[in-house]
């Protein structure tokens, strides 16, 4: 197991293209999921990088394809965020394309964190993404964010409920909770993350 250092982690480079996307050798660990779930604030909360990737109030936010570099090697991937109709149907479209087209495609992509807030988890977009990934066996990390909102027992429930929908994909797909303003759930992340950098 190695023990990276997630407070180091610089961004890269943002890439709007297929084209623009940098000829990284080694891997990528991409967060995809709703735009909103907190997909931004998750990357700042587990580095430890104050501002590392841009969040905001107003949800489709990040519209470009944002990279960190974590150790020589290993990149972090912020993808834009899925469902928002408020995106100009142009924008989305080719968001949608670029993200799909990603999450089946994309040669370094070794494992997928997927971003949903732990109140409405598992939407049929996610289901979609969550597919792609396991048609191609990436390892799925499903996180469940804004837990804080949450009394602890209504997020057991619904941690347990995502960890049914998939048991029989158990040797690819993990589950957790987690809140960016309690900073609850980095320990775990992190492990997760470290884990795949080594298998
Ligand atoms: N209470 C609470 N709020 C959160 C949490 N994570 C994110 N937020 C808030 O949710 C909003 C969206 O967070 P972002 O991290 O920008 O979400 P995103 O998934 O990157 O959104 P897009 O870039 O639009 O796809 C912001 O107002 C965050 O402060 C959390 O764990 N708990
Ligand atoms: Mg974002």
């Amino acid at each position: 197991m190695t023990t990276c250092n997630f407070n180091k982690t610089t961004f890269l480079k943002s890439a709007a293209e297929w084209e623009h996307l940098p000829d990284v050798s080694g891997m990528e660990i991409a967060f995809a999921g709703r735009s909103n779930a907190g997909k931004s604030s998750a990357i700042n909360t587990i580095t430890g990088v104050h501002k590392l990737a841009k969040t905001s109030k107003t949800p489709g936010r990040t519209q470009y394809i944002n990279y960190f570099n974590l150790q020589p090697g290993v990149f972090l991937v912020d993808l834009p965020g899925y469902g928002y109709a408020k995106v100009p149907e142009a924008v989305r479209d080719r968001l949608q394309r670029i993200l799909g087209r990603f999450i089946s495609q994309r040669t370094p992509l070794k494992g997928l964190v997927v971003v949903m807030d732990s109140r409405h988890a598992l939407k049929p977009d996610d289901e979609t993404v969550i597919e792609w990934g396991l048609s191609r066996r990436l390892y799925l990390h499903l996180l469940l964010t804004k837990a804080d909102k949450l009394s602890h027992r209504q997020a057991q429930d619904a941690k347990r409920a995502v960890e049914q929908r998939y048991s029989e994909y158990a040797d690819l797909v993990s589950v957790q909770l987690f809140s960016s303003p309690k900073k609850q759930g980095i320990e775990e992340a992190r492990a997760c993350i470290e884990r795949w950098i080594t298998l």
